[in-house]
C-alpha cells in the first residue's frame, strides 16, 4: 500500500521546498513537490526530482567503516556501531590528555539543514568538549554584515511580494538554477509587465531571460552601485521625505557619492555611463522596485561594501513604501528558531581558540593556528575538499597520518575519502526534523517514514551516542528528535501565533505570521531594526564582525578593525586592473558559480546527474581562446600559484573577453582537481566571507 509523508528538501537551497514522499512497503519510491505550497507548487528541480534514487543509490554509506589502506586510497573494512564509536573516544581521549580539547576541530556546514541534523547538530556537542570553535563563513555572512550595518536583521520583501513589483533586479543571482521556486514568481510579474534586469558578471541561464543583463567585471558591482547613488542624488531622482525621516547619513553619503560618476564607473565596470544612467531613472522611477541581493554579491574582496552600497538604494528612492519594493536578503532574520539552544554557546569555554572553516587548509599545512596542534577533525554535513579554497592544501593536511580524522556522510565524498572512521548518516526520509529556509517565510516539516538503510543513523543519534560515552549530562544530549523540535523554536512567538507541532506534523508546512504577501511593507514607515531605528546610509563606528544566521552562535569574533562608515567601491583583490604584476602571469579573470544540475557537490557522484549537468566545461570568449589555440571543445588546463584543474572549453559570447567561468560542485575522485584548486581563502573585508569570485588564473590548451 503506498502511504504520502510530508517532507522538507534538507539541502542547502533557498527555496526549501515542501515535499511529498510517497511510501511503500517501508521504501521510499518516489517525491514530489508539494502544490498546495504556494513557493514550491508541486514542482521540485532537476536535481531532487528523483530523489528516491539518492536515498538507495549503490554506492551509499551504509556501515561504520575504517580505513584499511593508505589515506585516500578509498580502502575501508567494515567495522560496528560501538567499535567506531569506542576507537573514536580513545582517540580523542588520548588526545585530549596529551594536547587538550582544542586539538580537535569540528567542521560542519549547511549539507543538511534541519534545525536537528543540520548545521548546528554537533555544535552542542563539541561545546560541551571545548573542541576548536570552528568560524563557519561560507554563504552569506558578508553580505548579512553589511545588511544588518544597514538594514538590521529583517526579511525585506517577501520573495512572494515579488508578483507586485514593476521593476525587478537580480543582482548577482542564478535564480533559474538556484532560487528556481522565486524564479517563476519574478517571470509571473514579468508577464503582468514587470522589467526584469540581471546584473550578471556572464550570461547565466538567469541573465539570458532577462529583459535586460548588464554585465559588469567580476567584483565592480561596488563602483555600479555607487553611481546609481550618484545619479540618483544628482539628478534630483530621490524620495526626499522618505530619506529626511527614515535614513541616517545622507549628507555624508551624498558628499561622498558626489566623485562616483557614471564616467568613473564606467572605467570600473566596463558598463557604458549613459546605461547606469538609464539603470538609475528606471530603477528609481518605476514603482514597486525590488532587488534580489544574490549571494554571489559577497564573493569578492569588497563584497561586504557592494551590498551596503546596494542595500542603501530602495531608502534613497522610498521603495520600501511599497508592497513588492524594496531588497530581499536573508528572510531567515524573521523566523523564531532558538540558535542559542541549538549550538549552546554558553558552552564554550572562555579563552577557546577559534579558526575559520574556508582557511581549513592553511590551518592543516603551513599556517597552524596558535595553540594546541591539531590532532583530530571530524566533519560531517560538509565537503571541504571540493567546496572550500585552496583544496590542494586541504588536501596535503588531510594525508597526514597523524591526523585522526572522522567523517560522517552519505557517500565516501572527496573529504571523507581521506577518513579514518567513516559513519554512515540518514538521509532526508529516513530522519524526523524541521528545514529551515533562507529563501522565504514558511516553516517547513520533514516526517520519518523510512528507516534508514544498512546501519545509518542520524545526525543528532551519532552526537547523542558521542555524548553519552563522554558523560554528558546536558538536556539537549537527552532530548529525542521530537523533543529537539519542541525546543529549538521559539513556538511562543508573535509569527508562529497560531502554528505548532500538531498544525505542521498535519500540513506539512506553515506561514511565519509576518504580513502577507499582498501587505506586507516592512519598512514603508522606516522600521529598520539598526540601532538608530533607520536605514543606515551611514554606521558611525562600526567594526567588522561576522553576522550570519549560520555561524556558530557566539560572540567571539569581532575583529575591531575599523570599518568605513559609508559604502563604497573596494575593489577586488585580484584583477588585471587593480593587480598587474599578478595579471602579467594570470590574465583571466574567474568566476566559480553554481551547477544547474548539483546541490553545491551533492548529486555530482550520479551518473544521471553528471549526464544531464555535462562534464566541467569552461566558458571561454573566442578572443582569449583564440590567443591561446584552443578551440572549442578542447580539454584545458585552468592555473594559477594555488593550484589547477581540467575541462572542456566552450568558446562563446556569454563571457566577455578577460573572463572566464566554470562551475563548482565536480568531484575531484572524477576529475583533474575542481574549480577550488584555484580559489584564494583570503577572506572579502568584511564578515570573513569567502573570495570566490575574486581570483586570476591562466588557461592553456591540455
Ligand atoms: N568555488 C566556489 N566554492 C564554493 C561556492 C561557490 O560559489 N564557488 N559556494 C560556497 C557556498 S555558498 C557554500 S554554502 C559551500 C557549501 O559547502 P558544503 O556544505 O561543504 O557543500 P556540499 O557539497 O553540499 O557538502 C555537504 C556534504 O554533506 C553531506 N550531507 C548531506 N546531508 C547530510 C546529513 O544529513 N548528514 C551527514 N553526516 N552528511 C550529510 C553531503 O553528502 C555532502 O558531502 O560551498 C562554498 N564553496
Ligand atoms: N542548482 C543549484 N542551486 C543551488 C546551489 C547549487 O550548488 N546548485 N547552491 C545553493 C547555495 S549554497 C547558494 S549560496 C545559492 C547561491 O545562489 P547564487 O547567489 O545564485 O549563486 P551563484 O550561482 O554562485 O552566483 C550567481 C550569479 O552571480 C554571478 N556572479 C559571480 N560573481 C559576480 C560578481 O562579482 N558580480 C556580478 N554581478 N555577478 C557575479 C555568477 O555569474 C552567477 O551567475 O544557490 C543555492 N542553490
Ligand atoms: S534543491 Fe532547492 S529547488 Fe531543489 S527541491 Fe531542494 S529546495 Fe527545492
Ligand atoms: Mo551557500
Amino acid at each position: 500500500m503506498k502511504t504520502t509523508h510530508h517532507g522538507g528538501c534538507p539541502h542547502d537551497c533557498p527555496d526549501t521546498c515542501s515535499m511529498v514522499f510517497e511510501v511503500e512497503d517501508g521504501k521510499l519510491t518516489g517525491v514530489k513537490g508539494n502544490s498546495e505550497h504556494p513557493l514550491t507548487r508541486g514542482g521540485l528541480c532537476v536535481k531532487l526530482k528523483d530523489y528516491e534514487k539518492r536515498h538507495y543509490h549503490p554506492d551509499r554509506l551504509l556501515y561504520p567503516m575504517r580505513r584499511s589502506g593508505p589515506k585516500g586510497s578509498k580502502q575501508f573494512e567494515r567495522i560496528g556501531w560501538d567499535e567506531a564509536l569506542d576507537e573514536i573516544v580513545s582517540r580523542w581521549q588520548a588526545i585530549i590528555a596529551e594536547h587538550g580539547p582544542q586539538a580537535i576541530v569540528p567542521y560542519s556546514y549547511l549539507g543538511n539543514q534541519g534545525l536537528v541534523h543540520g548545521l548546528n547538530g554537533g555544535d552542542a556537542f563539541f561545546n560541551r568538549l571545548g573542541a576548536t570553535v570552528t568560524e563557519r563563513t561560507f554563504c552569506g555572512e558578508g553580505s548579512s554584515t553589511a545588511w544588518l550595518l544597514t538594514i538590521g536583521p529583517t526579511a525585506g520583501v517577501d520573495p512572494e511580494s515579488f508578483i507586485h513589483s514593476k521593476y525587478i533586479i537580480i543582482w548577482a543571482c542564478n535564480s533559474v538554477s538556484t532560487n528556481l521556486h522565486h524564479w517563476h514568481i519574478v517571470k509571473e510579474a514579468q508577464k503582468k509587465g514587470a522589467k526584469v534586469v540581471v546584473i550578471d558578471a556572464y550570461a547565466s541561464k538567469t541573465a539570458k531571460e532577462a529583459d535586460w543583463h548588464i554585465a559588469p567585471k567580476p567584483g565592480t558591482d561596488g563602483a555600479l552601485a555607487m553611481a546609481m547613488i550618484h545619479t540618483i542624488i544628482e539628478e534630483g531622482l530621490l524620495d526626499q521625505d522618505y530619506v529626511d525621516n527614515y535614513t541616517l547619513g545622507f549628507d555624508e553619503l551624498k558628499d561622498r557619492a558626489k566623485t562616483r560618476t557614471p564616467e568613473w564607473a564606467e572605467a570600473i565596470t566596463g558598463i557604458p555611463a549613459h546605461t547606469i544612467r538609464t539603470l538609475a531613472r528606471e530603477y528609481a522611477s518605476t514603482h514597486p522596485a525590488a532587488i534580489r541581493i544574490g549571494v554571489a554579491l559577497e564573493r569578492h574582496h569588497g563584497g561586504g561594501q557592494t551590498v551596503r552600497a546596494v542595500s542603501c538604494l530602495p531608502a534613497l528612492t522610498g521603495a520600501w513604501r511599497h508592497v513588492g519594493g524594496g531588497a530581499l536578503q536573508f528572510p531567515v532574520w524573521e523566523h523564531p528558531y532558538k540558535f542559542d539552544v541549538i549550538c549552546r554557546p554558553d558552552l564554550i569555554p572562555e579563552g577557546t581558540r577559534v579558526i575559520n572553516a574556508l582557511q581549513i587548509g592553511r590551518a592543516l599545512t603551513d599556517q597552524p593556528p596558535a595553540g594546541a596542534p591539531i590532532k583530530s577533525l571530524m566533519c560531517w554535513n560538509a565537503n571541504p575538499v571540493t567546496q572550500a579554497p585552496e583544496t590542494d592544501k586541504i588536501v596535503q593536511g588531510l594525508l597526514n597520518e597523524d591526523l585522526f580524522m572522522v567523517s560522517a556522510e552519505h557517500f565516501i565524498s572527496d573529504t571523507a575519502l581521506y577518513a579514518d572512521i567513516l559513519l554512515p548518516a540518514a538521509m532526508g526520509a529516513e530522519m524526523e526534523d524541521m528545514i529551515l529556509s533562507w529563501g522565504h517565510l514558511y516553516l517547513t516539516y520533514n516526517e520519518k517514514c523510512v528507516e534508514a538503510p544498512g546501519e545509518a543513523i542520524p545526525n543528532n543519534e551519532i552526537f547523542r551516542r558521542l555524548a553519552a560515552r563522554f558523560g554528558f549530562t546536558e538536556e539537549n544530549f537527552q532530548w529525542s528528535d521530537s523533543e529537539c523540535l519542541e525546543h529549538y523554536v521559539d513556538w511562543n512567538a508573535p509569527a508562529c501565533d497560531g502554528i505548532d507541532l500538531v498544525y505542521l506534523r498535519e500540513h506539512g508546512f506553515a506561514r511565519l505570521k509576518v504580513g502577507t504577501k499582498d501587505d506586507r511593507a516592512p519598512h514603508k514607515n522606516g522600521n529598520f531594526p539598526t540601532p538608530s531605528g533607520r536605514c543606515q546610509l551611514k554606521a558611525e563606528g562600526a567594526t567588522n564582525f561576522v553576522a550570519g544566521p549560520f555561524r556558530q552562535m557566539y560572540d567571539g569574533f569581532q575583529s575591531g578593525e575599523a570599518l568605513d562608515p559609508l559604502p563604497d567601491y573596494v575593489p577586488p583583490r585580484e584583477a588585471a586592473a587593480t593587480n598587474a604584476e599578478l595579471a602579467d602571469k594570470f590574465p583571466l579573470s574567474i568566476i566559480l558559480p553554481k551547477s544547474h544540475g548539483f546541490l553545491n557537490s551533492c548529486y555530482a557522484n550520479m551518473e544521471q546527474k553528471i549526464k544531464g549537468q555535462g562534464e566541467q566545461f569552461v566558458l571561454i570568449n573566442a578572443l582569449d581562446a583564440e590567443a591561446r589555440g584552443i578551440h572549442d571543445g578542447d580539454k584545458v588546463r585552468v592555473f594559477n600559484n594555488r593550484g589547477g584543474f581540467e575541462g572542456q572549453a566552450r568558446i562563446t559570447d556569454d563571457v566577455n573577453a578577460g573572463l572566464i567561468v566554470a562551475t563548482l560542485g565536480y568531484w575531484r575522485q572524477l576529475n583533474t582537481g575542481t574549480v577550488n584548486s584555484i580559489s584564494s581563502a583570503e577572506f572579502s573585508n568584511m564578515g570573513h566571507a569567502p573570495s570566490f569570485s575574486d581570483n586570476l588564473v591562466q588557461v592553456v590548451a591540455a
